[in-house]
């Protein structure tokens, strides 16, 4: 589903001036889709010579991408300083989210804020709550969507190596290493038009994916052998993991990014879900393959949602109920529908 808002290129035209002061948001616990889209448009608005750019995050992103042009111009929210940005700003771009919610520490300020809102996204039911809407659900990413939005603002000239980088980051990372998400050859050709910017995807690759510790490989090889479970008459898989295991382990932020995609390669298995227990709830990843519908199981289980084939959600309730709920649900899910 495309959203489009009416008039959009010519909005974007008497409204990106350089005067206005920009600000550039994601989602919590961002991601390299969210991480490359936002940045992507700050390195892009720099090369316009844009002087009042910001970007915050709800919190850290992955050490996986901290190499990134300009992460290190990412603001971290702050209670106080984040507030100070928000209400500053005359443009508020929100990326690679449908929803203020998403943002958690600061979804109130942002409905509060007076800039003029600009969506750039890919997940579906797009919040109406914003002035302007570019959202694609059939796009692989919202750094694709970020490509295509440049082209409509007429801002092409200003894309370079950096903008580049950063879009393919995002694209690479969102569809698995082009493994989901990534059968429409719209994709492949602004792929082809990003490399042509000098990008390095081999470079690109080994930084994202060859990045981690040691000790966040155990936990891999912990996870797969201690802690799966394969439910085989309903075909999917979960991996239950609590604070105490994941210290063993130096759990950070990232660390489990991925392992969650690791059961799908076991034949037969067409979800697999992943559950960390944090301070105040259960943190879920899930995943599938084909006409699974992870976002309509979170979303009716799991207070989440995301894609089709990936989103997160969260369990209320102590970590000994979750495994049981977990399974209560899903036999629900998969038996009634
Ligand atoms: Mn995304």
């Amino acid at each position: 589903m495309k959203t489009l808002t009416k008039n959009f290129n010519e909005g974007m035209k008497k409204i990106l001036k350089k005067e206005k002061k920009i600000l550039i948001v994601g989602h919590n616990n961002p991601d390299g889709d969210c991480i490359g889209a936002s940045l992507a448009l700050y390195n892009l608005f720099k090369n316009a010579s844009f002087p009042y750019l910001s970007v915050l995050m709800p919190s850290d992103m992955p050490d996986f991408l901290k190499w990134m042009p300009a992460a290190e111009n990412i603001d971290i929210y702050e209670k106080g300083k984040s507030e100070k940005l928000i209400y500053g700003a005359d443009i508020i771009f929100y990326v690679d989210f449908n929803d203020t919610s998403r943002t958690e520490y600061f979804s109130e300020e942002l409905k509060k804020s007076n800039a003029v809102k600009i969506m750039l996204d890919h997940h579906p039911e797009p919040s109406s709550e914003v002035d302007f809407i570019f959202s694609d659900t059939e796009t692989s990413s919202a750094s694709e969507v970020v490509y295509r939005f440049i082209g409509l603002a007429g801002l092409e000239k200003y894309i370079d190596k950096d903008v580049s980088t950063c879009l393919f980051t995002g694209i690479m990372t969102d569809t698995l290493n082009f493994s989901v998400n990534s059968s429409k050859p719209e994709t492949f050709r602004v792929v082809a038009d990003l490399l042509s910017y000098g990008t390095d995807k081999d470079d690109i690759y080994d930084k994202v994916c060859n990045n981690f510790s040691e000790k966040r490989l155990r936990l891999v090889g912990y996870m797969v052998y201690e802690k799966m479970k394969t439910v085989s008459d309903l075909h999917y898989a979960y991996m239950l993991i609590s604070k105490k295991e994941l210290e063993k382990f130096d759990f950070k932020n990232g660390d489990h990014e991925g392992i969650v995609n690791m059961p799908l390669t076991v034949s037969g298995i067409n979800i697999s879900i992943t559950a960390i227990e944090k301070d105040d709830f259960i943190k879920l990843s899930l995943r599938s393959k084909g006409d699974f519908d992870v976002n309509a199981l979170s979303k009716k289980y799991f207070n989440g949602g995301g894609h089709k084939n990936a989103a997160g959600g969260r369990i209320y309730k102590p970590y000994n109920e979750a495994e049981q709920y977990i399974t209560d649900s899903l036999r629900e899910f998969l038996t009634n529908k």
